[in-house]
């Protein structure tokens, strides 16, 4: 067969035609975020078994000065992981290593193994992975640290820089850097693992991961308190946060979100008489401690003034349908249509300021501009929906993100940057910091091919 591109050809030999893939119907989940707002058609999908296959992949694309976007489970939100302007989209799913150290609580993961793969195999041995997210099943822990993930248990356990010993990846030419397994105390230098993690795929494609894992908890206690206002949710966050050592998560729903939930799952109203806010709080212990942490979790909120009523669960189908309220909103945004999505952090101070401002700046967009907000208040961090405008149209997205920066807040607090922020990172962060930051990018990737257009621009 002639082959009209030559680079696909050579990339044939490298990793099998089977793995060079170019029907538009087999490329099409590659080529569309989760979001549906950010699509393009990649040049080829290109899919290497092993490290060795990605540093090869690399070094042919470079000689090619053929543009590469990497990615993992594709669940990202900014637009970071699909192509813009026919790149070969490099897919790391198939970067299985899987191997688990239970002495040490440490394991090596290639970069396609999904989050819920690891947290499977780590349980068996009393261990987990400190980082949480709802997207589990799908998310890579490639994607993961390439984002700097944060989630459920950051108030915990702190976001994926943190669980990251160690890495290997690959540079745009194929050379190989990092280490592992790694160790957990090596001070001989830049530690790559650091550089790389929330670096987006700008810098190098992280191919192998070294994680730290922490103890399997697997007593666990769920409570949904109903609060009036989001000045109460926070006080109750900062109550319970010193009242409970055992706090592993901390989220917050507002009634016109749970509203959604309950539409879009069939689940009844979690409080009879509704709730403006509602605080999901979750504790976490040894197995048998149970019945201590549904004291502590309960006494904690009974003895906190703002809250109204609450709903305590510690059996896992009990538990599981708790989450669901919250675990639900993004589906549920999604259903109504594309979203517009601001995951930002505020101060504690600015929270409730902000929560209420962000309606105004909303609503200035038009009647049919429609606002869903819930988040990991304990985290200080908002995920802002706006559902009505269209998805190319960024004057909502711009409107939030000032008000955010005006606030002291971050325009990104979990998701990265992406393509979706690029632009207003410009108005986050000095121009200073822009211009080291492209530094440390040229030096690494001179002809600017991995990843182009998301987190910085060449300009
Ligand atoms: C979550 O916390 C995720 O549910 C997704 O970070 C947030 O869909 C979103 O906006
Ligand atoms: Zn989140």
């Amino acid at each position: 067969m002639v082959s009209a591109d030559p680079l696909l050809d050579r990339l044939r030999d490298l990793v099998g035609t089977r793995h060079v893939l170019t029907e538009r119907d087999v490329c099409a989940s590659y080529e569309t975020d989760w979001t549906q707002r950010y699509h393009s058609s990649a040049r080829a999908v290109v899919r290497p078994a092993d490290p060795a296959q990605v540093r090869s992949v690399l070094a042919c694309c470079s000689e090619h000065g053929a543009p590469v976007v990497p990615q993992g489970g594709n669940t990202g939100l900014v637009g970071g992981s699909v192509p813009r302007n026919h790149e070969v989209l490099l897919s790391l799913r198939r970067l299985q290593h899987l191997e688990l150290d239970p002495i040490a609580g440490e394991a090596v993961v290639g970069a396609g193994v999904t989050l819920g793969a690891v947290q499977d195999r780590a349980r068996v041995a009393g261990w987990d992975v400190g980082v949480d997210i709802g997207a589990r099943d799908t998310a890579t822990i490639g994607g993961m640290v390439a984002t700097n993930a944060g989630g459920l248990h950051l108030l915990r356990y702190g976001p994926m820089a943190d669980q990251v010993l160690g890495c290997d990846a690959a540079l745009v030419d194929g050379t190989r850097i990092g280490h592992v397994p790694a160790l957990r105390k090596d001070n001989t230098g830049y530690r790559w693992e650091r550089i790389l993690t929330g670096s987006e795929g700008t810098l190098a494609v992280l191919t192998t991961i070294h994680l730290r894992l922490v103890p399997y908890l697997s007593a666990r206690v769920v409570a949904l308190a109903a609060l009036e206002t989001i000045e109460d949710a926070v006080r109750c966050c900062s109550v319970l946060r010193r009242r409970l050592p055992s706090l592993v998560a901390l989220e917050a729903c507002l009634a016109d979100g749970i509203d959604l939930v309950c539409a879009h799952t069939a689940l009844p109203q979690p409080f009879a008489e509704g709730a403006p806010v509602v605080l999901l709080a979750e504790c976490a212990g040894q197995p048998g401690e149970e019945d201590r942490l549904v004291a502590a979790l309960g006494n904690a909120l009974g003895e906190t003034p703002e809250v109204r009523d609450t709903v305590v669960a510690s059996a896992a189908g009990a538990r599981a349908r708790l989450w669901r309220y919250r675990e639900a909103h993004t589906e549920a945004v999604n259903a109504l249509g594309i979203p517009h999505k601001l995951d930002v952090t505020l101060p504690a101070s600015e929270l409730a300021r902000f929560a209420r401002d962000v309606h105004a700046t909303v609503a200035a967009h038009g009647p049919t501009a429609r606002l869903v907000m819930w988040g990991h208040l304990g985290d200080g961090n908002l995920h802002v929906n706006v559902i009505g405008p269209e998805p190319d149209d960024t004057r909502v997205d711009d409107a939030v993100l000032d008000l955010v920066i005006a606030r002291g807040g971050s325009i990104s607090a979990e998701h990265g940057i992406g393509v979706a922020k690029r632009a207003a990172l410009a108005r986050a962060r000095p121009a200073t910091d822009l211009a080291a930051m492209r530094a440390v990018k040229q030096a690494l990737d001179p002809s600017w091919l991995l990843n182009p257009g998301a987190l910085l621009n060449q300009a």
